[in-house]
């Protein structure tokens, strides 16, 4: 479930294009017989968007093991964007994430069963890590498309937590020349909130326009934009 901080690290490599994006997705959880992440991850596989190609990979709920395939699957890719989906039953709208914090606090059991309590993510790694994608942009961009979204300041403690802090630790401690990587959480499908009386949902076409504006503002987008994000609390 834990890793070693791996140190000094490499300096950067570059990545020559063709561009590869890596679009990762959970399989279900929690009594779940889907989870939208997958579901809508899956719809872009192979898309070609300018000059790079999205490759969807399912990665399990279990802490630890979801890491380990992300990790492999950047390994195989050697992708230039990296982009996590998860499922937020009960938001109602498609949230990038702002940061990810080093703590696996576990609310109910993993796929595996572990429910670690106050356990670092990565022990001796820093308390967070803050997502490298355009995520005002993206907002703006979801907005404008008719998508309700927000910036969202916490991706929780649970498995996707830990998948979005790995994945900005690996980014961290093996800088790859442009590489970018996040997390956005997604609502849950009205196919799910029909069994939860006053639950938000989103269609499932709606995630797919709305993952296809999240790359593409990625890809285009180098500095963020300033608007506000933020919260009372
Ligand atoms: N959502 C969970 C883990 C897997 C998923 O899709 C979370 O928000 O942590």
């Amino acid at each position: 479930m834990t890793r070693k901080l791996k140190s000094p690290p490499p300096p950067p490599r570059s990545l020559k294009p063709p561009l590869r994006v890596l679009l990762t997705g959970f399989e279900p959880f929690e009594q779940e017989a889907r989870n939208p992440s997958w579901d809508a991850v899956r719809e872009l596989d192979g898309w070609k968007v300018g000059r790079a190609t999205v490759h969807a990979r399912l990665v399990p709920c279990i802490f630890g093991d979801a890491i380990d395939a992300l990790l492999a699957a950047m390994d195989e890719l050697e992708p230039q964007l990296v982009l996590c989906i998860g499922q937020a039953g009960g938001r109602a709208e498609f949230t990038p994430e702002r940061v990810a914090i080093n703590i696996d606090d576990a609310r109910t059991a993993d796929n595996r069963g572990q429910e670690p309590i106050d356990v670092p993510v990565v022990p001796g790694g820093p308390a967070a890590y803050f997502s490298t994608l355009p995520i005002k942009a993206m907002v703006r961009e979801l907005r404008a498309a008719g998508v309700p979204a927000s910036v969202s300041n916490s991706a929780g403690t649970f498995v996707c937590n830990h998948i979005f802090y790995g994945l900005m630790h690996r980014i961290a401690t093996q800088p790859v020349a442009g590489l970018r990587g996040g997390f956005i959480h997604i609502p849950y499908l009205p196919e799910q909130a029909a069994r939860f009386p006053g639950a938000p949902s989103m269609s499932l076409e709606t995630m797919v326009k709305a993952l296809r504006i999240a790359v593409t503002t990625s890809l285009a987008v180098e500095h963020d934009v300033a608007e506000t994000g933020g919260q009372l609390h």
